[in-house]
């Protein structure tokens, strides 16, 4: 495959304003019927040829101006040599089987029901035609199909007219007023059954709501209706965006390669972030499909009305709706807990990414295959750099900047450039060095040194920056990096900090330069410094703290989202410590008053139970082990967390014993935050009693009363993990997939526990799990619980040193790729860290790889990250 760069961008030669779309909807053999309104783009010479695009698609019929022409017609291309140079008319006729499509990409079948996914390039394998986000028409469709096989026919934008046809065929027609770019476009056909709500929007037009899903589901779609209408209220009290249709529609799929889909008007979701009941959705499921249904529905604004020029500006519409997710879940819920768990996942996930070698800006410049794009990088750390901003420019002028965006883009196709530009108007700053956090890879090192001098009474702090070199980046500029802080004094009072500059002003450091050291006056005593409040840059922050400053912050902080950072700091070096010193046989040294503090959490009252559960659960071991960096032991790191795990469960053991009894509660469920954090810390202090008790007797019991899927499916997961060889492990799993083997989705859940069962016999496990009846490798979802749970969330068994975890992976791989190349490259991305293992793990990881590249007809996907990976 060719590279695709930024730097030949070029607007497209002919443009569509408009096309009319017919689908004969057959399993096998769809015909569509394609009448596009074609111009030459301004600028484009007389004589220019005309090139299309096409993947897999079969030409049946092509006419110009009502005409037959000529033209050179491939699967994945058409060329017509001689088109007019003026507006005319193309008819184009192909045929397409949505069955045989196991990509999941263009048109499909997931369970009988007809539908599609066009982002990023699945519009050309419905129809020939220029598949690029700078393209923009006015669609209307109309869809023909079979009655029985689907009485429901959806696709963008307003109804139309309906009705039945000959031969107990029907059809219905769509109309979406908006010009979109294809990857927008979107069609349903299936048996499928809609729950119905309205909205009335803010300037007092009526929305038709509708929530679709298989038959006999639909019983479980209220909360993803309830998630909508709360999201189209916030983003027009938030940002003043009002919905622009008549009606609103989602769709829920069980087969599905990402989350969900924002379809302009018709959004297709992964049935995964949809489907919610008490019995059968745990509470981070309702708070995961709260979160994707109000992604998808803001981008119908940042991404539908203003869309991106080209695929590297991805993040403009990514990065900015995570970050208006993010902010609306953090009005929806306790923000210092969303924050906690945002900063979670982005060193997951995106700061592994960022050090290794897939390793790309957040606007990259140049790719082999655009799926490979949609990436932590290009939404998670997408996302911070907007909340950067808003620090860097401030709230007035990051309002006003939005609100100009908004208005000035409006319709377009904009670029990063465009979207900054706002900002730099709005604020009256240059934001050139900002931009840097767009165009350089890898997370910037932060380091951090503090001198007091008691006779001057001042507090000196040093601050350095760098970072590391990337692919195709060895040298890096200095990024502008805003680092929050606080002072404190003895009794844990903040102290008011004058501003003293542009770069150290309203409790914000601007480090702009590669060095920077700042002097905080009239200090009577040593203040304690608290550094990077609520992450607020994406950065590795190296300060060597007294750990009594630590232990300080995570008792004083008032920041409820530093003060977990202060204590997740202090548990991290716990554990690398005795990693270091013992390889975690031992616990470290001097972890005394940290074991305390874990007791004195958990038993706070004034502190919210969801904040108090992420304290009491421990660092990641896939973040402690990339914060080893280099000659990583993940069995030696999973012995170091344990030791620790264990010298708490010691200390507090029958605390937490009690304290857990007072929180068992037999109300009803009901989702809202408080109920789920009380539900969160119970588990999280059963996980301790079990092991302190060495007994499932108390996650059993839990497990035989509990009335919802949270507390089953946590208390088994505790007893799967904790116990794997118990009678009483065994009879829970069995009473699980007795009650549940019918539901795909809660059997996930039990090939995710099985999948994270840490220790060597793990590959072993898997392959097993692989046999369930439940276990299908052409749906997504089952490949990603079992065979991704194992690869991202079980480093002792994944890495196991002799290379059967990886060589599992592998096979996966090779027989995945041949059929879903998508997924299959997202499971690649799994060997990411390879590098950073011992030298035994990491050569076995490089023969695996090795071996894989090798495997005949992989798709571009699949080597494009194996080619990157092992560079
Ligand atoms: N645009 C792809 C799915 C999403 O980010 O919403
Ligand atoms: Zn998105």
């Amino acid at each position: 495959g060719t590279t695709v760069k930024l730097s030949n961008y070029a607007p497209a030669a002919y443009l569509v304003p408009a096309i009319d779309l017919t689908f004969r909807l057959d399993p096998k053999r769809t015909i569509v019927r394609a009448v596009m309104q074609v111009r030459p783009n301004l600028g484009t010479p007389p004589g220019t040829e005309l090139v299309f695009d096409g993947d897999g698609v079969e030409m049946l019929d092509l006419k110009l101006n009502g005409e037959p022409i000529e033209a050179k017609t491939s699967p994945d291309e058409l060329r017509i040599e001689n088109v007019p140079h003026e507006a005319f008319t193309l008819e184009i006729e192909t045929a397409i089987d949505p069955e045989a499509n196991l990509a999941l990409s263009g048109l499909y079948r997931s369970n009988g029901v007809y539908c599609t996914q066009c982002e990023a390039e699945g519009f050309r394998r419905i129809t020939y035609f220029p598949d690029r986000p700078d393209v923009l028409s006015v669609y209307s469709v109309r869809i023909e199909a079979l009655a029985d096989q689907a009485p429901v026919l959806l696709s963008n934008g307003n109804p139309g007219e309906s009705g039945a046809l000959e031969a107990g065929w029907h059809f219905a027609e769509w109309h979406d007023p908006w010009p979109k770019p294809s990857y927008l476009f979107a069609l349903v056909g299936g048996d499928i059954v809609g729950s119905f709500d309205t909205f009335t929007t803010m300037s007092g037009r009526t929305v038709d709501l509708g929530v679709y899903v298989e038959r006999g589901k639909e019983d479980r779609t209220g909360w993803a209706v309830d998630s909508l209408k709360r999201s189209m209220k916030w983003d027009e009290e938030t940002f003043g965006r009002e919905y622009d249709l008549d009606v609103f529609n989602i769709v829920a799929v069980s087969d599905f390669n990402m989350g969900a889909m924002e379809n302009k008007g018709l959004n297709i979701f992964n049935d995964k972030y949809i489907l919610a009941d008490p019995q059968t959705a745990t509470d981070v499921d309702y708070a995961n499909i709260e979160t994707i249904i109000a992604h998808e529905y803001f981008h119908n604004w940042t991404g539908n009305r203003i869309t991106c020029r080209d695929w590297f500006q991805l993040c403009l519409k990514e990065g900015l709706t995570v970050y208006r997710d993010h902010e609306f879940s953090a009005d929806m819920r306790s923000r210092p807990v969303t924050r906690i768990a945002e900063v979670r996942t982005l060193k997951v996930a995106q700061f592994p990414e960022d050090a290794g070698p897939l390793a790309h800006p957040v606007r990259p410049t140049s790719y082999r295959e655009i799926n490979n794009f949609y990436t932590a990088t290009v939404y998670e750390k997408g996302s911070e750099v907007i909340r950067m901003l808003r620090i860097v420019i401030g709230e007035k002028a990051f309002q006003s900047g939005m609100a100009l965006y908004f208005d000035r883009h409006d319709g377009d196709a904009a670029t990063i450039e465009d979207f900054l530009t706002c900002f730099e108007e709005a604020s009256g700053r240059s934001l050139s060095q900002f931009a840097l956090w767009y165009h350089q890879a890898g997370t910037p090192q932060v380091t951090a040194q503090t001198a007091y001098d008691e006779q001057a009474q001042t507090l000196t702090l040093t601050l350095e920056q760098s970072t590391p070199p990337t692919p195709e980046q060895n040298e890096k500029e200095p990024v502008h990096i805003p680092i929050s802080f606080a002072l404190f004094g003895a009794g844990g009072e903040e102290l008011a900090v004058p501003n003293q500059s542009e770069a150290v002003r309203d409790n914000v450091i601007h480090l702009t330069d590669r060095e920077m050291t700042i002097e905080f006056q009239e200090m009577e005593n040593r203040p304690v410094l608290s550094l990077l409040r609520g992450f607020s840059a994406p950065i590795n922050l190296n300060f060597d703290q007294p750990i009594e400053d630590r232990i300080f912050l995570a008792r004083h902080e008032g920041d409820l989202y530093t003060r977990w950072q202060a204590l997740d700091r202090l548990a991290t070096d716990a554990i690398i410590s005795s990693y270091r010193d013992s390889g975690g046989e031992q616990l470290a040294s001097g972890t005394d008053a940290l074991l305390d503090l874990y007791g004195e959490m958990a038993a706070d009252e004034r502190l919210d139970t969801a904040w108090r559960a992420l304290a009491l659960s421990l660092p990641n071991e896939t973040t402690l082990v990339r914060e080893i960096e280099r000659n990583a032991n993940p069995d030696a790191i999973h012995k170091a967390r344990e030791t620790f795990f264990h010298a708490i469960t010691s200390r507090h053991g029958e605390a937490f014993g009690i304290l857990y009894e007072s929180l068992v509660s037999n109300e009803p469920y009901s989702p809202d935050p408080q109920s789920a954090g009380r539900r969160a810390l119970e588990l999280a202090l059963l996980d301790y009693c079990t092991m302190a008790e060495n007994s499932g007797e108390r996650a059993k019991k839990l497990f035989d009363e509990a009335d919802n899927m949270t507390e089953r499916a946590g208390t088994l997961e505790v007893l799967m993990l904790r116990r794997p060889a118990s009678q009483e492990t065994a009879a829970a799993r069995a009473t699980f997939e007795e009650r549940y083997g019918s539901n795909p989705l809660i059997m996930d859940k039990l090939l995710g526990m099985v999948a994270k069962i840490p220790g060597s016999d793990a590959p072993e496990r898997v392959r097993a799990a692989m046999t369930h009846p439940n276990y299908v490798e052409t749906n997504p979802n089952r490949v990603r619980a079992l065979i991704g749970s194992f690869a991202a969330g079980n480093p002792t068994g994944f890495h196991q040193p002799d290379g059967t975890g990886y060589r599992l992976l592998a096979e996966v791989i090779g027989r995945v790729a041949t059929r879903n190349p998508q997924l299959a490259a997202r499971m690649a991305t799994h060997f990411r860290s390879w590098k950073g293992m011992d030298s035994t793990r990491r050569e076995a990881a490089h023969q695996t790889l090795l071996e894989l590249r090798k495997t005949s007809g992989l798709p571009l996907d699949v080597r494009d990250i194996l080619d990157r990976t092992l560079s």
